[in-house]
């Protein structure tokens, strides 16, 4: 049991068909360290003042102002045209000014990007703010002379964890082309499909990277994303391969004659070029991130240059407490929104030394983390949920066994369970850090709701309240507001515009209104941005001081006899059993009860217990917490979870296998081999249990298809 718990909620309510039963219980206040308060950016109670609701769209000035404009803007916020609305309008600024040109005179000799190689043995890079200029200009004019390419063309970068990715993507910046990166961990053909989508006809990718120690063929998938863009009617151009070992090749794939060429090779016809930075308008776009589902074409999230920029620029020196002398990791990939907002353009714009490795958490061991910080003199760290518990899970005293100190903390992609909080607090923070729970999604560009580091009390398992400048609602299933304090979960929707807000789905405005408006959007033909409510995805409940507890995806809940239970809830009770490392709930379809819950859980290593005797705990655990009527049907031991490049688990794939259904497209998973595991040992168990499934109807398997099909 929590050692802060205030008292369980094990009775059983009754739920109306529509609303998302809460069972989870309010942790209570943990204080931010106190020796940070002075330096702190956000340090005095005014900042809530200046970016209260009444302050809009005025507040959000103190972002832009963050930056360096060519032209002001003439307008803060153009809303006549709901719900695209438009931020600084008639300003015009460069992104690449702004991260890297603007700091060279104040930091020209300081460390912008230091990369970390997986191998521990090889050298740590240390890229200098003069530096990363060179190598920004020589690769903007290969791309504008060599490639040809214009403003707001488009171009597809597949790269892996090196740092020629942001250098690559502040070239473009430079010269206003658009550009748009592909997880490395994506098949070819997911890569192949969002170049067709986007239109674009080069692609800039790599021979190789080390992964867990092995240095893994990429430019393979490079022949497989032009076979994919071929089919989708687009021809690619030219692949530019950067070579992960100068002047070696470590690829299958031949290169082509007249299509693939090595990027060092160019750039000797380019050395100390340099390239006028493009002039663009505020409201032009800066990239595309791509967003899948299960169905339709993957959403190419549209952000624009002016308007993301500042807000991720706003946000990272508020919630993550950046100075430019600090030594800031985001331990997260460049090809998932958080590496794009907070490792590239968030830090660089504010002039910090910003860390990117290149490898997984775990090489060679769990301690690897904790000296890479130690070594680098990391104090701002930046990490997602399923991190912290892979690191909890395989080395949960490593932390205390080196020598480094971080001043503030960050979680990010999923709900964090208090349980999982309370590790990273103690062990991996030290009890000095402030950790921020930052809930934010690709549309939104920035962090959305967050506890401001040093001003504002953290809760275990809420996210905190809004954002600065962001006004929250929660809406239940008609529209009404629902109340906070009254312990009811609903939608969770943004009610302004705010300036990070992605422009649109690239090339399907009716999809972006059809996805984020239309729901709770009363009028269509209003022209009040008041009646436009941004649906975020997520279900939410708010507690009477105004926080709010992120209870995952609203396609994530499992509706068991009426009783809408959301998968967080459940997963969260699981892992209080002590030797439950990482628990994952799907639906399956149950002849008497419509569905019931099936429980996925990975264990802590070196666990005594037999299998049985700890699933027999999670259930017990489960109807503890929740309830009988959340009493898993199996609870599945498994060596590990399917998992998208966020680490997010995709609940449709494993829903799909507890189902005997299709698990439909896994091209975007980071570990797609885990599938056919988790399907033999699944299904023959529930083969010889005589659960194999009776016909699905078409919207059950509808159902099971799309079951989380949000999360990303
Ligand atoms: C940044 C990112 C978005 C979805 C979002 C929500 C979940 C993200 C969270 C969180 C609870 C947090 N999510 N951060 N849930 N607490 N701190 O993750 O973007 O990959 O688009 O995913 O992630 O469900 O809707 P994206």
């Amino acid at each position: 049991m929590a050692d802060t718990a205030q008292g369980t909620t094990t009775e059983e309510v009754e739920y109306s068909e529509d609303q998302i039963a809460v069972h989870w219980r309010e942790e209570e206040y943990v204080e931010p360290p106190e020796q940070f308060q002075e330096q702190a950016n956000a340090g005095d109670k005014s900042i809530l003042e200046r970016f209260a609701p009444e302050n809009f769209p005025d507040c959000f000035v103190e972002y832009a102002e963050l930056l360096s404009w060519d032209k002001k803007w003439d307008e803060i916020v153009d809303t006549s045209n709901p719900p695209f609305f438009k931020w600084w309008v008639g300003g015009k600024l460069n992104a690449c000014v702004n991260c890297v040109d603007r700091h060279l005179e104040s930091r020209g000799d300081e460390n912008a990007i230091v990369w970390v190689p997986e191998l521990e043995e090889d050298e740590t890079e240390e890229i200098t703010y003069k530096e990363l200029h060179r190598r920004v200009n020589e690769f903007a004019a290969l791309l504008k002379d060599f490639c040809g390419v214009e403003a707001q063309d488009r171009v597809t970068f597949h790269m892996p964890m090196v740092p020629d990715l942001p250098v690559a993507m502040l070239a473009c910046a430079r010269l206003g082309v658009i550009h748009s990166q592909v997880f490395g961990g994506f098949s070819g053909g997911a890569c192949g499909q969002r170049m067709a989508d986007a239109k674009s006809t080069i692609l800039v990718t790599m021979d190789a990277y080390y992964r867990n120690g092995e240095l893994i063929d990429h430019k393979v998938k490079a022949d497989e994303a032009v076979e994919a863009a071929k089919k989708e009617g687009i021809e690619v151009e030219k692949i530019l391969v950067f070579r992960r070992k100068p002047g070696e090749y470590h690829s299958e794939s031949e290169m082509v004659d007249g299509r693939d060429y090595f990027v060092d090779e160019l750039l000797e016809d380019y050395e100390g070029k340099e390239v006028e930075p493009e002039s663009m308008a505020a409201e032009d776009t800066l990239f595309l991130m791509y967003t899948s589902g299960t169905t339709g074409r993957p959403k190419g999230a549209q952000h624009s240059i002016g308007g993301y920029l500042s807000y991720v620029t706003g946000t990272s020196k508020y919630y993550q407490d950046i100075h430019p002398e600090d030594t800031y990791w985001c331990f997260a990939d460049i090809g998932w929104i958080t590496g794009h907002s907070y490792i590239v353009y968030g830090p660089l714009a504010l002039g910090t030394t910003t860390v990117m490795y290149e490898g997984v958490p775990t090489y060679p061991d769990a301690g690897r983390p904790w000296r890479i910080a130690e070594k680098l003199g990391v104090d701002i760290f930046h990490t997602a949920p399923t991190t912290i518990r892979m690191l909890r899970k395989v080395g949960p005293e490593e932390p205390g066994k080196y020598d480094y100190h971080f001043k503030t903390m960050t979680t990010v992609g999923e709900p964090i369970e208090p349980d999982v909080w309370r590790w990273y607090w103690k062990v991996v923070g030290k009890g000095e850090a402030a950790i921020t729970d930052t809930w934010w999604m690709t549309e939104t560009g920035g962090f959305t709701g967050s506890t401001l580091p040093f001003l504002q009390p953290m809760k275990p398992g809420s996210c905190g309240p809004a954002a600065l400048g962001i006004q929250l609602v929660i809406f239940d299933e008609n529209g009404e507001e629902v109340s906070k304090g009254s312990g009811k979960a609903g939608y969770i929707c943004i009610r302004n515009p705010w300036p990070g807000r992605m422009l649109t789905v690239w090339g399907q405005d009716e999809r972006f209104i059809d996805t984020y408006y239309k729901r709770f959007n009363k009028d269509s033909n209003s022209k009040e941005w008041r009646d436009w409510p941004f649906m975020c995805g997520d279900g939410a409940v708010q507690a009477e001081d105004g926080y709010f507890r992120i209870l995952g995806r609203i396609d994530d809940v499992i509706n068991v006899a009426g009783h809408r239970l959301g998968t967080k809830e459940l997963e969260s009770a699981a892992i209080e059993v002590e030797e439950v490392a990482e628990a994952a709930a799907v639906p399956v379809v149950d002849e008497t009860r419509g569905k019931v819950v099936e429980m996925y859980i990975a264990l802590k290593p070196e666990v005594s217990e037999s299998d049985e005797d700890v699933a027999k705990k999670v259930a017990a655990q489960i109807e503890k917490d929740i309830g009988k009527i959340a009493r898993p049907k199996n609870v599945w031991v498994v060596p590990d979870m399917p998992k998208t490049r966020s680490g997010k688990i995709m609940r449709r794939v494993i829903a799909g296998i507890s189902n005997f259904a299709d698990v439909g497209d896994i091209s975007t998973l980071a570990n797609p081999d885990v599938v056919d595991k988790i399907r033999e040992q699944v299904q023959n168990a529930k083969k010889e249990r005589g659960e194999d499934l009776q016909e699905l109807s078409k919207k059950e398997q509808e159902e099971i298809a799309t079951f989380g099909e949000g999360s990303e």
